[in-house]
């Protein structure tokens, strides 16, 4: 027997004021609290609850994916987003929201309420984002890959991580099928390409071998190379601003896994809002460089401070070490390229689109948007380099 129900908003305001220390950071009495249902995401219900002296931000699974009823789903991932929060936090401080609690019989998460900030895409398209936000998401990514990785620290810690987090498989499940697979499939059901105006593009990319043989490869590079705990879903929609404050939320499909993928799918996203918005895609440019001038020196710094913290790695001279590291950042970023380029495939023909496509001022331009981040995801799939391919695809 279990005690989970999906909580309404009163349920929760009862639900928080059995709970003393939730209840002591509110402040004031249940009555004087404000629920607000924020649930934004695919899958699971949020509400801010803001009192006299503070605010919550409480996250519940359902059994089914939120926006689909009939699409049926454990509610363990919320388990999954509070072990990453707690696994990442030291590491990141306030680059993420403070951590509170995790009820493990009604799958609800307690969480810092972020009652001023907006998620990226959000203020992206309403145009409040503040230029500059990606140094931290680079620090961010910098801090995780580099601390939870084989060279940050000891193996068994490492491979407590790899068995804990290689049990959140309905989510990791939903990745390598609406990432790595659906868009690729011919008539695939999930799929929700913009038809007819880019059924000839659909078909081209389906039946384009090198380009599946280039999936493929990605395929194993996603599920057969845990290089550091990753995120896993760090797109413009897990990241909330506000002005220089940036903060990465919604870490529920974390698992460990090539450093690139969180840096693919987020600079991907990047990319599409290029695409749905071209007289922005110098800034986006600019917020790519400046990811990468973020998270490179950071990442050599963390491993030359701690040239001995992790088994792999400790043995090489400040020589090698250094070489070492130009090959491991030539490699996420490479990985970086080819992520990036399934981010922007899937979201534009597969089952989990993004609302900038709706920044375009008519269907024709929605449809060259749309044809543009494909003709850019393929480029990059088959190995350019994403300076390469915005230069091939923006003319
Ligand atoms: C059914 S879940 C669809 C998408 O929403 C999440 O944010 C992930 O991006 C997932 O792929
Ligand atoms: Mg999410």
């Amino acid at each position: 027997m279990t005690s989970y129900r999906p909580l309404d908003a009163e349920a929760l305001r009862a639900c928080l004021g059995a709970r003393a220390t939730l209840a002591a950071r509110l402040g004031g009495a249940p009555a004087d609290w404000v629920l607000r249902e924020v649930s934004d995401g695919n899958l699971n219900t949020v509400f801010l609850v803001e009192g006299p002296s503070g605010a919550l931000c409480c996250k519940q699974s359902l059994p089914h994916v939120r926006v689909d009823p009939d699409w049926k789903m454990p509610l363990d991932r919320t388990d999954f987003e509070a072990r990453y929060m707690q696994a990442v936090s030291p590491f990141v401080g306030h680059l993420m929201p403070e951590f509170h609690a995790f009820d493990a019989e009604l799958h609800l998460l307690v969480m810092e309420g972020l009652t001023h900030h907006r998620v990226l895409r959000t203020a992206l398209a309403d145009g409040t984002a503040a230029a500059g936000f990606s140094a931290r998401i680079g620090e961010y990514v910098g801090r995780t890959a580099f601390h939870t990785s084989w060279r940050g620290r000891p193996f068994e810690a490492v491979m407590q991580d790899v068995a804990r987090f290689a049990r959140n498989t309905t989510l990791t499940r939903i990745t390598v099928d609406l990432v790595l697979t659906d868009p690729y499939v011919p008539d695939c059901p999930r799929n929700r390409p913009l038809s007819p105006d880019l059924d000839e593009a659909v078909a081209a990319l389906q039946s384009d071998s090198a380009l599946r043989d280039a999936v493929s490869r990605l395929q194993e590079r996603f599920l057969c190379c845990p290089q550091a705990l990753l995120h896993g879903d760090l797109h413009t929609g897990s990241v909330m601003v506000h002005g220089d404050d940036v903060r990465v939320i919604d870490g529920e499909f974390a698992l460990m896994g090539p450093i690139g993928f969180d840096c693919g799918l987020y600079l991907g996203n990047l990319l599409l809002h290029a695409c749905a918005r071209p007289e922005r895609r110098e800034w986006m440019q600019d917020e790519i460089a400046l990811f990468w001038r973020s998270l490179e020196p950071l990442y050599r710094d963390l491993w030359d401070e701690r040239p001995q913290a992790g088994d792999v790695g400790a043995l090489l001279s400040p020589d090698s070490r250094r070489s070492a590291q130009a090959a491991a950042l030539r490699a996420i970023r490479r990985d970086s390229a080819g992520f990036a380029g399934l981010e922007l495939i899937r979201r534009t023909i597969g089952y989990a689109q993004v609302a900038d496509y709706a920044l375009t001022p008519d269907r024709v331009a929605e449809a060259e948007a749309r044809r543009r981040a494909l003709a850019l995801g393929r480029n990059l799939i088959l190995g350019a380099t994403m300076d390469e391919a915005v230069e091939a695809c923006f003319q």
